[in-house]
């Protein structure tokens, strides 16, 4: 309908770009085609892919440990089907979005496109393989984001689907598909789950303060960092932090899941009940992998932070800038203290500001995303 306003025409369709993807332990090799990635950029692949992100983004509840997905039904510039992997267990987002296209125009399938944000299952997991219902449906195209790196899966999908004849194209958004899992990513192709760091300094780089706890978070960031504890599988201190404080790593000002406890280091006393204690970094990754337990906070302290650190085996980090130096207070010449840990291969990707407070986020240089 035309209101007297100028409409608004998607941006023209910017070059292919070729680009051959190696699956990891898999031998075939799949001849994609990317399309750049900027926000209104891209053409209608991008923007249809951008839609099944959004719906995506729906199951970060519900959808873990298994990945975020979305999917978008296209024929002839017009959306009949969405839907989206809402709970694990629960049908894939292939399954949703042809579910919700309407019996009228179920014979529009054989023309149209299927978009989704993660290569389509091969699989028969907790649900059956959704390549097999999208080749069963007939459609003529499959747009997928990024592959699948479940090992049961990794590019399987995308084959299933063009040796049935369906014209796929993989790869858009591709960078934008990965991050929304990075998580569920590192898990499956650094087979450890993915770390995050946290801790809260002083202006003048102290952490911490031998014989006593020193609070650097105030009310508000408290529950930030309890809300961070239910977005993870895992939480993490090392020995002398468990000896020192007893700290409960449980959730407390907010509302959410407590994650499995966990001491690192050897010869730990009074280990508390229902806590897991792992002697060595690599001991604690590789069980938590086997577990399947696909996200590990790290509390601290300075030592444990700084192993994670040096080995390299860490993803984010989040820290806190508390408002005060501690050279500042009088009694600070006397106290021995402990320095914030030494970084490497790290960049400051965001600033967090909460109640006046500075929170800094940082990613190590070899994350996936
Ligand atoms: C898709 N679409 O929406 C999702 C997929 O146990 P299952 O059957 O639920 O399978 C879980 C695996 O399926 C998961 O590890 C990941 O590889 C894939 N997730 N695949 O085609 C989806 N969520
Ligand atoms: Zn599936």
């Amino acid at each position: 309908m035309n209101n007297g306003k100028k409409a608004t025409s998607l941006p023209p369709r910017k070059e292919e770009k070729d680009v051959t993807l190696f699956i990891k332990g898999n031998a075939n090799q799949l001849s994609t085609k990317s399309l750049p990635s900027g926000r209104f950029g891209g053409g209608l692949d991008s923007f249809y892919m951008r839609r099944c992100l959004q719906l995506a983004r729906n199951g970060q509840q519900n959808a873990q440990p298994n990945p975020m997905v979305g999917a978008v039904v296209v024929c002839n510039g017009r959306i009949i089907g969405e839907g989206y992997h809402v709970r694990c267990g629960e049908g894939h987002a292939e399954v949703n979005a042809l579910a919700s296209v309407k019996q009228e125009d179920e014979h529009l399938l054989k023309e149209s496109t299927i978009y989704v944000s993660l290569e389509p299952c091969s699989h028969y997991g907790k649900t059956p393989p959704c390549a097999d219902l999208i080749i069963s449906k007939g459609l003529k195209r499959c747009v997928v984001g990024c592959i699948d790196p479940f090992a049961q899966v990794q590019g399987r999908g995308i084959q299933k689907l063009r040796d049935a004849g369906i014209e796929v194209t993989v790869g858009v958004l591709a960078e934008e598909c990965q991050a929304l899992n990075k998580r569920f990513m590192t898990f499956h192709q650094q087979k450890r789950p993915f770390v995050t760091l946290k801790w809260a300094r002083t202006q003048d780089g102290v952490m911490g303060v031998k014989g006593e706890r020193l609070i650097i978070s105030n009310t508000y960031t408290q529950m930030l960092c309890h809300k961070r504890r239910t977005e993870h599988q895992a939480i993490l201190v090392g020995r002398k932090t468990l000896e020192e404080d007893a700290p409960t790593l449980n959730v407390r000002a907010w509302i959410g899941k407590n994650p499995q406890p966990i001491v690192l280091g050897s010869h730990v006393k009074n280990l508390p009940q229902g806590w897991w204690s792992f002697p060595t970094v690599e001991d604690l990754l590789s069980a938590l992998y086997e577990k399947g337990v696909q996200t590990l906070l790290v509390e601290g302290g300075r030592t444990t932070l700084q192993a994670f650190i040096d080995k390299g085996m860490w993803d984010e980090a989040f820290v806190e800038w508390g408002d005060f130096s501690w050279a500042e207070n009088p009694e600070g010449k006397t106290r021995e203290t402990v320095k914030v840990p030494v970084w490497r291969d790290a960049e400051r990707i965001a600033d967090e500001r909460v109640m006046g407070r500075n929170i800094e986020h940082w990613k190590h240089l070899s994350t996936t995303e």
